[in-house]
């Protein structure tokens, strides 16, 4: 072969490795970590069947779409730490090691919340509430033995959990009546001694509903007003597809911005069945009878409503990534419709459809308007 038909060759292979770089490159991203890449990892809350290999299809998508991973219920105390001196680790470790193997930043959830907590933590032997220094001693253990165990490997730590009522006032907690307020920075304070490197979040629902949202910014205030290591707010983000409003939501993340603080939308779903309660909650305590009209789409999502859903993602996700540079994290509370708690909740057996997999791990019309919003923006 002369010369020259070399450097032709040569030419014509560089051309051609140009040409599928280029179609590569204009190519829609085909997951949803891809399609936020540099702005913020995309995450799934992932139950025990996940966590142990026997969901396979859902393994599958959370390996190919997430670069995040929260315990939808594993990390709880009650799971995690049933009884005084048992910890039950062999999920959470099992959990960790997925989240290492597919390269993940890991969050743990939850250290301190009102609820999953076995009646033993606030109580002796009498049965009656313990005093301020003893719950103070086993909530200091816990956090101490299990935030200690994934030190460097769990990177995020809902710490404090739900502690607002929906008036901005703090809840009646055990927690809260047996310690005093200081609970909550005490929480925070342990957790950063067990891993100074973790990300600390404060977490809660129903963010942006004003009395709420002024109560949690007065709290992050002062938090930080005395130096304790909060590092961020998690807006939990149990939607509709009214509420909250796209201004809100934006006014939300800017408000909890301007403390200094960041934000993670730590448990993203969007309900599209009628509202059964008449504030907008998710307060896991909450029942409501069933009724068939609470269930309309039993046999299926009409077109028209899977439209309106994936337009509603869509315009959520804009608005996430408007604020990118504090938004760090936005988590879907599971993977497909089938997991979701809203199955379950406040009415028990309602076919729901609030995420963006469908009840066969098909890739619904919300996952695809998800993904072009961040696409789109990576070509801007
Ligand atoms: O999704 C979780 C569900 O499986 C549990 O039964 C429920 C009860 O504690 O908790 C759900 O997750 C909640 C989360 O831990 C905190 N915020 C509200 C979530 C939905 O209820």
């Amino acid at each position: 072969m002369s010369t020259r038909t070399r450097k032709q060759l040569g030419l014509a292979a560089l051309a051609a490795l140009i040409v599928t770089l280029t179609a590569a490159t204009t190519q829609e991203p085909t997951s949803l970590k891809e399609a936020y890449k540099g702005a913020f990892v995309v995450g799934a809350a992932i139950n025990a069947a996940q966590i142990t290999g026997q969901d396979r299809r859902g393994d599958a998508i959370i390996g190919e779409q997430f670069d995040s991973i929260s315990p939808e219920n594993v990390l709880k105390w009650e799971r995690v730490h049933p009884e005084p001196v048992t910890y039950a680790f062999d999920l959470p470790d099992q959990y960790v090691a997925f989240g290492e193997k597919h390269h993940m930043f890991i969050v743990g959830h939850c250290l301190v919340w009102h609820s999953q907590v076995p009646a033993w933590v606030f109580r002796d032997d009498k049965g009656n509430f313990v005093d301020r220094d003893t719950l103070l001693k086993r909530m200091h253990d816990h956090i101490q033995t299990v935030v200690g165990r994934y030190k460097g490997r769990i990177q995020s730590w809902d710490v404090v959990n739900e502690a607002l009522n929906e008036d901005g006032t703090l809840r009646q907690s055990p927690w809260l009546k047996i310690i005093g307020e200081d609970y909550i920075e005490k929480a925070f304070q342990y957790a950063h001694e067990a891993d100074p490197q973790a990300q600390l979040t404060y977490n809660d629902y129903s963010l942006e509903n004003e009395a709420k949202r002024n109560g949690a910014l007065a709290l992050i205030k002062k938090l930080k007003a005395e130096g304790v290591p909060v590092t961020s707010v998690g807006i939990q983000g149990h939607d509709g597809l009214q509420w909250p409003s796209v201004e809100n939501e934006d006014a939300t993340i800017s408000a909890f911005a301007k403390l200094g603080v960041k934000v993670v939308i730590s448990e993203l779903d969007i309900d599209v069945l009628p509202q059964a309660t008449k504030q907008q909650t998710a307060d896991v305590s909450m029942k409501v009878g069933q009724d068939p009209k609470l269930n309309p789409y039993a046999n299926g999502l009409p077109q028209s409503v899977q439209e309106e859903l994936a337009k509603r993602y869509a315009d959520l996700f804009g608005v996430y990534l408007k604020h990118r540079d504090v938004v760090t994290r936005v988590t879907l509370w599971g993977v497909t419709d089938a997991d979701s708690w809203r199955n379950d909740w406040p009415v028990k057996g309602r076919t729901s459809y609030p995420l963006l997999f469908d009840r066969s791990g098909q890739p619904k019309l919300a996952f695809q308007a998800v993904i072009r919003v961040g696409a789109n923006t990576k070509t801007e």
